[in-house]
């Protein structure tokens, strides 16, 4: 097949599936066009069946806001009509379900008939989608795609109840590819560079904006550290990195917090892990929390959103309700307290994770591009 992608490039979750999913689809013989402003950050091109297509947005007075749908809308079609793309899958609606049909009826008038997939990751729909300035475009532009997904039950219902939608719509999950989750052993693990041999690591992986509370990741944190010697490992950029260093400072915890940055070796971060924390406001999935249990890293997430599809209660880590810090503190405690009990709860976080392999989430998606192929010919 023939498959353009359309996805934000940076270290956000959206982007981050986009990729991987375009990665594994060429590394099985399809031909993958990706089409946006930067190459995506995970983006490995050593591959003929690999191509990267950069949406330019020229600079011009007049412009208060650079029209960046209509730069992408016309990339697609440029691209579509080189390579006699089938399929162009779109990762956030917004704006790229929006240039995508666009592009489609542009493509119509010259006898093309190009398939729109449309995935919809989160805030698309849950923050931003659904706000009256963007709502009537979101909703048109999902009920002119030939197939719209979600990643996960909790954003169907969401997108169900927030638009008035009149597709069906599939629920997909996000996926990890074990391949870039070699089997873990301690001494791969250099632990020690990190921490003391008594103290436990605690993560948190994210783009550090409002919705993710990393203020509640420092407070957990400094809740734990009191009772269990921990270093806390906060990887990922964003708006809210320097206030909760101020607050590390204030709780005087700052020595015990590493500030990693973006990094495109979180799963390697992650091995070090002994518990991870995920305490956002919403969360339609949590792919985080997925990578992290790949890592056999139990979870202290929120109960928002989708995250119960990842998280089970008890088994592979605890939920809370969103800003019950003593309530995740507790969970934390009760897993690293005990040395066994962490052992189980890390080897039930991978069973668990296992069930999200690409092995597994690949072929569904695979289903869909088959069956709108099917239908236009
Ligand atoms: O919606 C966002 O915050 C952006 C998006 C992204 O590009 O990072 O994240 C969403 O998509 C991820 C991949 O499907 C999900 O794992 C995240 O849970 C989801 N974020 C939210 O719903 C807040």
């Amino acid at each position: 097949m023939k498959i353009g992608i359309v996805c934000y490039p940076t270290f956000g979750g959206s982007g981050v599936v986009a990729t991987e999913l375009g990665m594994a689809l060429a590394q099985r013989g399809n031909q993958v066009h990706f089409i946006t402003y930067k190459q995506p950050v995970r983006l490995d091109l050593i591959s003929s069946n690999i191509h990267f297509h950069e949406v330019f947005v020229e600079e011009y007075p007049l412009f208060h806001f650079q029209p960046y749908e209509l730069a992408l809308s016309s990339k697609i079609v440029e691209v579509v009509e080189l390579y006699n793309l089938e399929i162009l899958h779109v990762h956030y609606a917004i704006p790229h379900a929006y240039a995508a049909y666009m592009a489609k009826q542009m493509l119509k008038e010259k006898g093309i008939d190009i398939k729109v997939v449309t995935t919809l990751h989160g805030t698309d729909i849950t923050l931003v989608g659904s706000h009256p300035n963007y709502k009537p475009a979101v909703e048109f532009s999902i009920n002119n795609s030939d197939v719209v997904t979600t990643v996960s039950e909790s954003l169907r219902k969401d997108t169900l109840r927030l638009f008035n939608i009149t597709k069906e719509i599939k629920v997909i999950y996000n996926f990890i590819d074990f391949e870039k989750y070699p089997e873990i052993h301690s001494e791969d693990c250099k632990r020690l560079s990190i921490a003391n041999e008594n103290e436990r690591i605690i993560a948190h992986v994210s783009n550090l904006r409002p919705v993710k509370r990393a203020a509640d990741v420092m407070t957990v944190f400094y809740k734990i550290q009191k009772v269990i010697p921990s270093k806390l490992l906060l990887i990922g950029e964003g708006p809210d990195r320097e206030s909760i260093e101020h607050q590390a400072k204030e709780l005087g915890i700052l020595d015990k917090v590493l500030f990693l940055g973006n990094s495109n070796e979180v799963n390697k971060l992650l091995c070090y892990s002994d518990l991870f924390l995920l305490p956002s406001e919403t969360e339609s999935f949590g792919l985080a929390a997925l990578e992290a249990m790949a890592a056999r890293t139990p979870v202290i997430s929120t109960n928002a959103g989708g995250l119960p599809e990842v998280n089970i209660q008890g088994v592979t880590g605890f939920l809370s309700n969103v800003g019950d810090t003593d309530d995740m503190a507790k969970n934390g405690i009760y897993i690293l307290e005990d040395t066994d009990r962490l052992q189980q709860f890390k080897l039930n976080a991978l069973a668990q994770a296992k069930r999200f392999s690409l092995e597994n989430v690949l072929p569904k998606y695979k289903e869909v591009y088959k069956e709108v192929l099917v239908d236009c010919c």
